[in-house]
């Protein structure tokens, strides 16, 4: 998987990652014609979880409606219950801007050994919520990284670097009334060699476009693809067609 997104990057383009939260999700039927659409519009992968209400059946009920697509399973983790061997790798996270050890170390701890045993792919990920972050921000303690600190959000990803993570999740809270700043994501991707993925609040194709001009390597939507597919496939189109040059490889 991470060969996969590196070739993308390494072409010039950026990612669009539509993330399904099996708590949401109604009817299979429903989602297997999501799937498609978001696929045939060119989302570049799935991830999969949620911070609340995610079980093991509806889990892997989700990774099974996927399974004849070939782009990327990858599992977004709110806990060690979230993970499956169905899937192709794992965030695996740390919520850098946690007061709680759990979610910075202790849920690492408990879950190395399952995704061992999984044979799942690692994505080592640092996890930053910006802002108040919405039901992610307030399961996960968070200590408020302000939007428009941008000193501070980069100063958490150099960190990230130097612990040698790979990628960085900026994250706005599923649902959240704005998007990190464009500002934000345009300090982080220049000061860090991280790829950075950016999610939360991403409602229409302007908002993506800017946070790929930020120098975004992955843009995620959620809550668009519940509300509004249409315009999801629009973002979706945003983000594929963007083209830049990067710097060095990541
Ligand atoms: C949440 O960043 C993701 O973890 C997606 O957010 O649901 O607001 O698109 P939205």
């Amino acid at each position: 998987v991470n060969n996969y997104i590196e070739k993308l990057l390494g072409e010039g383009r950026t990612l669009h990652f539509s993330l399904i939260d099996p708590d949401k999700v109604d009817s299979l039927d429903q989602l297997g014609k999501l799937i498609e659409r978001l696929y045939k519009a060119g989302t570049s992968g799935f991830l999969v979880g949620g911070t609340i209400g995610v079980t093991q059946s509806k889990l892997e009920a989700v990774l099974e409606t996927m399974e004849d697509y070939e782009i990327p399973k990858i599992i977004f983790p709110s806990n060690i219950n979230v993970l499956s061997p169905l899937a192709d790798a794992v965030l695996f996270m740390s919520l850098l801007n946690s007061d709680d050890l759990y979610y910075v170390v202790g849920a690492q701890v408990m879950g190395a050994p399952l995704v061992k045993q999984m044979g799942l792919e690692i994505l080592p990920t640092a996890y930053l919520i910006i802002g108040e972050g919405g039901t992610a921000g307030h399961v996960g303690r968070v200590r408020t990284i302000p939007f428009d600190n941008h000193e501070l959000g980069a100063a958490y990803a150099m960190a990230a670097e130097f612990m040698g993570m790979r990628y960085i999740y900026l994250e706005a809270g599923s649902g959240s009334p704005r998007t990190v700043n464009p500002s934000m994501v345009r300090y982080v991707a220049k000061l860090t060699n991280l790829n950075v993925i950016v999610g939360g609040g991403i409602r229409n194709p302007e908002a993506a476009r800017s946070i790929c001009e930020a120098g975004a390597d992955i843009v995620v939507t959620g809550t668009l693809l519940e509300t509004d597919p249409e315009r999801a496939v629009k973002v979706i189109e945003a983000v594929t067609e963007f083209r830049t040059v990067r710097e060095s490889a990541k």
